[in-house]
């Protein structure tokens, strides 16, 4: 009954919670009044049930929230949590905020999505559950269509229920740069004021991206800030003509196509502006991570992109980040150690994508897989749909998403070498976050479900693994919460669907 599947779970039969008048949550340990302060919000939200948060030992009928040490289940400190549900109360057990957090998004889709009225009661379960990948992530791209602070917050709040801890945002593209940089105020100006389809553009001033970090952060969401380069450029072109090849400025572009936009390699200009922006992004982000792109740089000559690659990755390591690139950067030889890349080619490799992936752990570093046929959210569900492409042998279906193993996909690239997973969605034809919503739900879910539970006992034979009928009944639950917080989703076929539900 939760997404995703805790790797384990027993119902104990025993007589279930009851949420009663005067219940509290009960916090102890570091962080823990952080996590109890937000599930006592998630209650107030979900249910209309307002419950105090107090640091007292528990009483019958309370949730109890415990951080220490020995807490949560044993070898998984990092985002493990314990999960009690009994007449006596509920008692969520971790080693780490991180994971007391997560027990409480488990709890959230535990308690009946229609909560408000009496009693509220939470079958008696028991739970040990942690991670399979360190990395689960989403990609929002607001370059091409960009998405105001509100809707990224909302978008946090819609994932962190199915324990995604990554938001990857793709800052800037041919179609639009949407992060104040101080030293380089055109970029925003000129770069940040269309998108899209004629849209109307727009981006984050230095304040909005800092209130979007700690919003994540407080959700122990990592926010992965993406400024693509050398290609995927326009907007940064069209800001200053410094930076093209031939010192020219071009028209601000509101199109589709990719692959015919670049930097101005190999000019101390650019590599002025590089260390700048890297620099400034890098001072603005707590997380690890900073990806500099890289992706499909067809107009930038072989021996200029390694060149250029390298040293962007080099201004990044010097910056206190860990470089993250596109898989097409592990041409390059000589890239920070560590450098972390990301495979977005198909779960059969081609070109030679299953060779630049391996080439990130070869220099000591991991990959983040994101194979496009299966984990691109922009992709459309069915022929025909009006919103989305279908480049990447689309149509893709739910069950697509969920029947596929990312420790299957590049021979010798398994999970010890492997990051976590990740869902893109690129916004190209997609203006509304509720279009966003309804491309990435159901089909993040299972991509999230892949991250997080279990690796299929037999990698073998993943379709023999993954239980879809199982899958979907979980989904069908899951359902009625986002109909309850309103988060929009696809009502895809293979889904049984709450019948009472609207959308
Ligand atoms: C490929 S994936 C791209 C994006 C497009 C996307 C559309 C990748 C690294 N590049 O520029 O938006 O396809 O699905």
């Amino acid at each position: 009954m939760v997404v995703p599947r805790p790797a384990q779970l027993e119902n104990t039969g025993d007589a279930p919670f009851t949420l009663l008048p005067g219940a509290r949550i009960i916090v102890a340990g570091p962080g823990a009044d952080a996590v109890g302060r937000l599930l006592r919000v998630e209650l107030a939200t979900d249910c209309r049930r307002e419950l105090a948060v107090v640091h007292e030992p528990p009483a019958f009928g309370d949730i109890a929230i415990v951080i220490a040490d020995d807490e949560g289940p044993a070898g998984h400190p990092a985002e493990g949590y314990t999960l009690e549900v009994a007449a006596e109360g509920v008692r969520i057990g971790a080693a780490t905020a991180a994971g007391a957090f997560w027990g409480v998004q488990t709890l959230r889709q535990l308690v009946p999505a229609e909560c408000e009225g009496d009693p509220l009661t939470v079958e008696a379960v028991r739970l040990a559950d942690h991670p399979r990948f360190a990395y689960r992530g989403a990609m929002l791209d607001v370059a091409r269509h960009f998405f105001p602070v509100a809707d990224v917050k909302r978008f946090i709040d819609a994932i962190v229920l199915l324990k995604v801890n990554h938001l990857h945002l793709h800052l800037t593209d041919d179609q639009g740069w949407r992060i104040e940089i101080a030293s380089w105020p055109e970029l925003t100006r000129i770069g940040g004021s269309t998108g899209s389809d004629g849209s109307h553009g727009g981006f984050y001033t230095v304040d909005d991206y800092r209130d979007l970090v700690a919003y994540a952060a407080e959700r122990h969401v990592t926010i992965v800030p993406e400024l693509d380069m050398p290609g995927h450029t326009n907007a940064a072109l069209a800001s200053y003509p410094e930076l093209n090849p031939d010192g020219v400025a071009p028209a601000l572009y509101t199109g589709s196509r990719v692959g015919f936009s670049t930097l101005r390699t190999g000019d101390p200009v650019t590599d002025g502006f590089v260390r700048d922006v890297v620099r400034e992004v890098a001072a603005l982000t707590p997380g690890p991570y900073l990806h500099i792109g890289g992706d499909e740089c067809l107009s930038t000559s072989a021996t200029d992109f390694e060149t250029f690659v390298r040293r962007a990755a080099e201004l990044v390591a010097e910056a206190g980040k860990i470089p993250v690139g596109w898989h097409e950067m592990g041409r390059a030889g000589g890239l920070p150690e560590g450098t972390v890349g990301q495979y977005w080619s198909f779960r059969t490799p081609r070109d030679d994508a299953a060779e630049e992936a391996l080439a990130f752990v070869r220099g000591g570093g991991a990959v983040i897989m994101s194979p496009a046929d299966v984990a691109y959210l922009d992709i459309v569900y069915e022929e025909g749909d009006p919103i989305g492409q279908d480049w990447a042998d689309g149509p893709t279906d739910l069950r697509s998403s969920y029947e596929w193993d990312p420790a299957r996909i590049v021979p010798g690239l398994g999970d010890a070498h492997i990051l976590g997973v990740e869902a893109p969605v690129w916004t190209e034809t997609i203006a509304t976050i509720e279009e966003v919503e309804r491309m990435v739900f159901p089909r993040l879910a299972a991509v999230a479900e892949i991250g997080w539970s279990e690796a299929p006992a037999d990698t073998a034979d993943v379709l023999s693994t993954r239980d879809f009928e199982d899958f979907a009944h979980r989904v069908e639950r899951l359902a009625e919460h986002w109909d309850a917080l309103g988060t929009a989703y696809r009502r895809v076929a293979e889904v049984p669907w709450p019948e009472d539900a609207t959308r």
